[in-house]
């Protein structure tokens, strides 16, 4: 055990050591830890889960400040059917989430909680989301006994005194409870109380079950908030992109999980585009709040990055490469005999051997894969070559598009822009795309999947949309809004559009549209780049027949489609607001 002095209670705040209190004696553990922040208890830490095997120290000659990771291989992604918005009313939380009254699912885990802590250590987490003094940022608090949780929190949050420093003697903060218990699925619960702003989440370790800070406070318990407060909770991605006369434009795109958010952060402009830079602010959540001024500002509530592992490399993310090259958590990729660390799409050879992600030997002859499709890298921002100075503006940045995409091998073309923010909202709304590893089951199968927020809205989806739809009237300078796709086929199954740092090609479209600085058509979808306005001088085997295939609209395809989207649309038909339907019969017109 690390010494308890540093880990005593650093706050007077009345109403944090009240509920601290409570949860104590419900859970009843050994010993409470209260976290600081510094880096001589994070070293503390660090040593302290080495010791008891939760960690492995990696080498630290080639990765100076890593660790690595196993979880129970019944505990590697985010399960959704045990996810809960426990609203009063069923209504209130919609058909597209699980929900449990709050008083049947407080007295559920609070006989799972009760006890729990026994033999262990309770670890009190501070912790603060989104720049000091942001008008935005929101002050959490976890309770949780999984040492690897504090440090994965350590990483991915502010941490620590600057959250009680920021809280003062205000009760405004979110109250998160996290047991292990055995980590048995048959008890895996993660259930969020919007009106109360608190988050228990029981029988998992897994990072996004269990970092309270980031799906569950800054998206569901968020996305709650900001209906209420008048700003966005979307899972988002941030980037500004500097043009070579070296002016900054913002952009926000939502893209499922696992579909390249963090790689579209950190990507790197081919070649033939000199002078054009891209900066991260974040690649995972972004809140959204209309300013003084008319435009709609975005902070990354962050401060770290909880990544897919598996197929970054230098090609597809060199500033990721280098981001997890210190001090790191790996999760369930594969341990190398030198102690470091491999995985499927990785730059080099694989090696002769090594342990797989479970722990078992592997060789390039095995037949599964030796790192889990969703093994994940936990690591600072402040790694990111790339990082914007300007994610720590308080004032955070103004956005100017809104890119919306999903992973779709057929009918959805690489690129086109709404006709307006209703229009937008639409295609937000309707948005489908290819299920990944990022969570349990379902892998490969269509959904619908509006504005990337499925598994993470707090609330009706309908009044989620309407939410939308109402925001403009606060935005007298809304961005504008496009849709891409970079993972059509062709007819022989390969990738239409090469993808990675060669987006930029198509980001440029984007951002020149919003300067009004290149053309395009109109079609039944909506605006595309006129002929030759996207850039394809360099790429190899590029011919513009093929820019064509990707963007090509079939009538056929898109009527399929659009019954797809239906499903939802009845699904949701209480609470839908009247101009969505408005926007299927325009589209069917266009058609
Ligand atoms: O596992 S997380 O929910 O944190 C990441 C994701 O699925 O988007
Ligand atoms: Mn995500």
């Amino acid at each position: 055990m690390i010494k308890q002095t540093s880990g005593k209670c650093n706050t007077s705040n009345k109403a944090v050591v009240t509920w601290v209190d409570e949860m104590v004696k419900l859970c009843k553990p050994d010993q409470v830890y209260w976290c600081n922040g510094t880096k001589t208890e994070r070293k503390a830490l660090l040593a302290e889960a080495v010791e008891k095997g939760i960690l492995i120290k990696l080498n630290q000659k080639k990765r100076p400040g890593c660790y690595y990771h196993r979880s129970n291989p019944n505990d590697v992604a985010r399960v959704e059917q045990s996810t809960f918005i426990c609203t009063e009313s069923q209504d209130e939380a919609g058909p597209t989430n699980n929900w449990m009254a709050p008083k049947e699912m407080y007295q559920k885990l609070r006989g799972y909680a009760d006890g729990s802590m026994r033999g262990r250590t309770m670890y009190v987490i501070p912790y603060l989301m989104g720049p000091p003094g942001s008008p935005l940022a929101k002050i959490g608090i976890e309770l949780t006994d999984s040492i690897y949780v504090v440090l994965s929190m350590g990483t991915m949050t502010r941490m620590g005194k600057i959250a009680f420093d920021e809280l003062g003697n205000e009760d405004d903060f979110n109250r998160g409870l996290h047991c292990m218990l055995d980590v048995n699925p048959d008890r895996r619960y993660i259930a969020h109380f919007p009106a109360d702003n608190a988050i228990i989440s029981v029988g998992s370790n897994y990072g996004g079950n269990v970092l309270l800070g980031k799906k569950c406070l800054a998206l569901r318990i968020g996305s709650y908030l900001g209906r209420q407060q008048g700003w966005l909770a979307e899972h988002m991605l941030v980037l500004g992109v500097e043009s070579p006369a070296g002016d900054k434009t913002y952009v926000a795109a939502a893209f499922p999980s696992a579909c390249g958010k963090t790689n579209f952060a950190m990507m790197m402009p081919p070649a033939h585009l000199k002078g054009w830079k891209i900066w991260t602010i974040g690649d995972d959540i972004a809140w959204m709040k209309p300013g003084s001024d008319g435009r709609l500002y975005a902070i990354n509530p962050e401060a770290g990055y909880f990544g897919v592992v598996p197929g970054t490399n230098s090609k597809s993310n060199p500033a990721a490469v280098e981001v997890i090259s210190r001090d790191t958590i790996f999760t369930n990729v594969a341990l190398t005999p030198d102690l470091d660390v491999w995985w499927e799409g990785k730059d080099g050879p694989p090696p002769k051997e090594c342990l797989d992600w479970k722990g078992n030997k592997w060789t390039p002859a095995s037949e599964e894969k030796a790192a889990h499709p969703n093994s994940r890298f936990t690591a600072p921002m402040i790694n990111n070559p790339l990082l914007a100075p300007e994610v720590n503006d308080p004032a955070g940045v103004p956005i100017r598009a809104i890119i919306f995409g999903g992973r779709r091998s057929n009918t959805t073309p690489l690129i086109y822009q709404a006709f307006n923010w209703v229009h937008g909202v639409y295609i937000g709304a309707t948005m489908g795309s290819e299920m990944t590893a990022a969570a349990v089951g379902g892998a490969g199968q269509v959904r619908r999947d509006p504005m990337a927020m499925l598994p993470f809205c707090g609330y009706h989806m309908g009044d989620y949309f309407r939410h939308w739809i109402n925001m403009h009237k606060n935005i007298k300078h809304p961005p504008r809004i496009f849709h891409v796709n970079w993972f059509r086929k062709d007819s022989q199954g390969e990738f239409l559009w090469p993808g990675f740092g060669e987006n930029m090609r198509v980001l440029k479209w984007i951002i020149d549209r919003c300067h009004a600085r290149t053309d395009a058509d109109e079609t039944a979808l909506g605006w595309v780049p006129g002929p030759d306005s996207i850039d394809l001088i360099g790429l190899t085997n590029f011919p513009p027949e093929r820019l064509a295939e990707a963007q090509a609209i079939s009538e056929e395809e898109w009527r399929r489609e659009i019954l797809m989207q239906d499903e939802l649309f009845m699904k949701l038909h209480a609470c839908l607001p009247k101009e969505l339907i408005f926007q299927r019969e325009l589209l069917l017109a266009r058609l």
